[in-house]
């Protein structure tokens, strides 16, 4: 194989990304300077270690990189310590874990079923193999968090580490009910703001900082940054976050997504970036509120972040048929579990979308009119193929008069 074979399907994926609209919620486009800094020759560097105390020689700039990236974060969400070196969430969920729990403590997370995530101490999740893990779900009235539930289950499960967050919970998190909840326990606060840190920032969702003892997040999701995660911490947890990341649980650090995560920080501050998460927030809404019309289930009948959970149950398809439709009329979704699930992880019964992605390229009100018909189309006939490539004419329409990249990413 030529490496041209390579930089050719590069440029297939360019393509099939600007033809096509992105709705997966994790998933967003990072300003054009962050990509530049991600595929950048600091990535030739190792630099094992932390700022001022490396094992290489020649890290002077990766010092003045990663300084900036910590001051910045840690401004950003008034944070005491910040670790940017973790390569995803996962990992960084991973650390926290290694640096306050032995093998066989116990941890209380929320169901993945209910938006928890896998690293969560899931069974399939190696954290599954050193800690004992309690799941706490959704009320299944309204889907929403039932924090008395959260609370009878710390008392009888008495966790070590009590874990608010997850994927696909498409609701603010009330973290301080849940700092309560740990102080009466005496179990750590790990908040997972891996989706909504974006949020956060933006000052649209409540800070855990003012609550956890440790926050994880990743920086490709709302924050619009490159791929990787972060753990912010109080200064006294500082010594042994450090550890657990390196040499714990990572080796080398990835300098050239901490280079883009500085830049990403540096975004995240400008009001620019609250009003682009504003936007967010409000086309979530929208399209919550004209799939609720065309007669689509919502689960939690709503929406206070990027993501939108619609519920299959009750019809006779699946999130796995339904995603297959999307994507043939050029919408990218994702199958998911939805609170109390009669499927299964391959075959669910929700499907999972989100406006990262479709907002920073600018779509307007009608085009998510314009998706929702599609969507709502794709729910109910998954199997008509014909409806759904016909559908595609018109989302690459919208996706012409919205480049990703073209106007290098000046409009958020
Ligand atoms: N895979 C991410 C998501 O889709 O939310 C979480 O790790």
């Amino acid at each position: 194989m030529r490496p041209d074979k390579i930089l050719n399907l590069l440029k297939e994926e360019e393509k099939r990304q600007e033809e096509t609209v992105n709705m997966v919620a994790s998933e967003n486009y990072p300003d054009m300077r962050i990509l530049k800094a991600y595929s950048s020759i600091i990535s030739n560097r190792y630099s094992e270690g932390y700022v001022g105390k490396r094992y290489y020689a020649g890290t002077k700039v990766v010092d003045k990189i990663e300084g900036i990236a910590v001051d910045k974060v840690k401004r950003l969400f008034g944070s005491e310590h910040a670790n940017v070196q973790p390569h995803s969430g996962t990992q960084a969920n991973m650390a926290v874990m290694m640096s306050i729990l032995k093998p066989g403590d116990r941890i209380l997370s929320m169901d993945l079923a209910c938006g928890g995530h896998i690293s969560h101490g899931n069974r399939l999740s190696i954290a599954a193999n050193l800690f004992k893990t309690m799941h706490y779900g959704v009320d299944k009235k309204n889907g929403r968090i039932d924090y008395e539930d959260v609370r009878k289950k710390a008392i009888k499960f008495k966790p070590s580490l009590i874990i608010a967050g997850g994927s696909s919970y498409p609701r603010g998190i009330d973290f301080k009910k849940f700092r309560d909840i740990c102080d009466e326990t005496g179990a750590y606060l790990l908040c997972d703001i891996a989706h909504t840190a974006g949020l956060v920032c933006a000052g649209l969702h409540q800070n855990p900082c003012d609550f956890a003892d440790f926050v994880t997040f990743t920086t490709h999701k709302s924050m619009k940054g490159p791929r990787g995660g972060v753990i912010l911490c109080k200064d006294k947890y500082a010594k042994q976050i450090d550890r657990a990341v390196f040499p714990g649980t990572q080796g080398g650090s990835l300098n050239s997504n901490i280079a883009g995560k500085a830049i990403c920080f540096e975004i995240a501050a400008t009001g620019r970036f609250k009003r682009y998460i504003k936007r967010v927030i409000q086309n979530s809404r929208i399209l919550c509120r004209l799939l609720k019309e065309r007669g689509v289930n919502i689960v939690t009948n709503g929406s206070d972040t990027h993501i939108i959970l619609i519920s299959l149950e009750n019809t006779n398809t699946n999130g796995h048929a339904v995603q297959e439709a999307l994507e043939k009329a050029g919408i990218m979704s994702n199958k998911n579990l939805i609170p109390f699930d009669k499927g299964s992880p391959k075959k669910p019964s929700g499907i999972r979308i989100g406006t990262l992605g479709l907002t920073s390229r600018g779509f307007t009100k009608k085009d998510i009119h314009r998706l929702s018909e599609i969507i709502s189309y794709a729910v109910k006939n998954p199997e008509d193929e014909d409806g759904m490539i016909k559908r595609k004419k018109i989302v690459t329409k919208i996706c012409k008069k919205h480049p990703i990249y073209k106007r290098n990413n000046k409009k958020c």
